[in-house]
């Protein structure tokens, strides 16, 4: 890595429908414009074994037990690790479209689960350089296209999640107010992503869960017409 930045790691969260496929190819497409090399990777990513496995759950083919399912999403990612760790040694910027926050906050809002149990499957892999957080209220998050269809998509399971999301609030973290139009919600996290990536240092990245979630950190959260 002598002489060479390394990429930076940032990943999109968000309950359901909140708009992260959207911004996150949108944030790769300017990035890579702007001469900055950036790869886009999605989780679940559905074209490994464990992948397909996933898919028929997701689509209600298979059942398991929660915990298998929560393993294997864990799992998942983990078996992108080297691919993730060499882009960035390579100095090529890493946008994820759901990562282990998904896993926590849709796990631990299942009956029975808590949010220390599912953190630790996820314990170890790459902490991110920035975690962008759209944030819609599920009510708003139902009136768009495509909602209903999955086995996550209802209502009073997205509030659970939602909450164990902003439980896991830390200072690599950005809180956005996803509500407004694509292009306004883009220019936001332009801004905050070409910031974090043009100050990447030669550090190494940080892993999961080392550094303690700071409880009631006090939220940067990009209100209406805030650029
Ligand atoms: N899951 C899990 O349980 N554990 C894990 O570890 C992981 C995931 C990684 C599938 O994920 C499920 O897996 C998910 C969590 C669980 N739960 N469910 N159900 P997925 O990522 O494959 O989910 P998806 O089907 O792609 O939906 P999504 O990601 O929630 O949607 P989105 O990416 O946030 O939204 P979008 O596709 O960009 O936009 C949705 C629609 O809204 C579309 O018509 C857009 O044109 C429109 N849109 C987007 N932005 C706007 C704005 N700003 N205004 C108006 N309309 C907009
Ligand atoms: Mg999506």
């Amino acid at each position: 890595m002598e002489g060479k930045r390394r990429g930076a790691l940032i990943v999109v969260e968000g309950c359901d429908r909140t708009g992260k496929s959207t911004q996150a190819k949108k944030l790769v497409d300017y990035l890579s414009k702007t001469g900055r090399y950036s790869i886009l990777l999605h989780f679940p990513e559905c074209s490994t074994r464990i992948g397909d496995i996933i898919h028929g759950y997701l689509n209600k083919y298979y059942n398991f037990d929660d915990r298998a399912v929560h393993l294997l999403f864990s799992a998942n990612r983990w078996e992108f690790l080297p691919l993730i760790q060499s882009h960035i040694q390579k100095g090529v910027n890493v946008i994820i479209d759901r990562y282990a926050f998904s896993g926590v906050a849709f796990s631990a809002a299942k009956k029975g689960m808590n949010l220390q149990w599912c953190k630790n499957s996820d314990s170890g892999l790459p902490r991110p350089d920035l975690v962008l957080f759209l944030d819609l209220t599920p009510a708003q998050a139902e009136k768009r296209d495509g909602y209903g269809t999955e086995r996550y998509e209802v209502e009073e399971f997205q509030d659970r999640v939602r909450e164990n999301y902003l439980q896991l609030v830390d200072d690599n973290w950005m809180v956005i107010d996803a509500s407004r139009s694509i292009e306004e919600v883009h220019k936001v996290l332009c801004a905050a992503v070409v910031k974090t990536v043009d100050s990447v240092d030669d550090n190494e990245l940080e892993t999961l869960w080392n550094k303690k979630t700071k409880r009631n950190y006090k939220m940067k959260i990009q209100k209406r017409g805030e650029s």
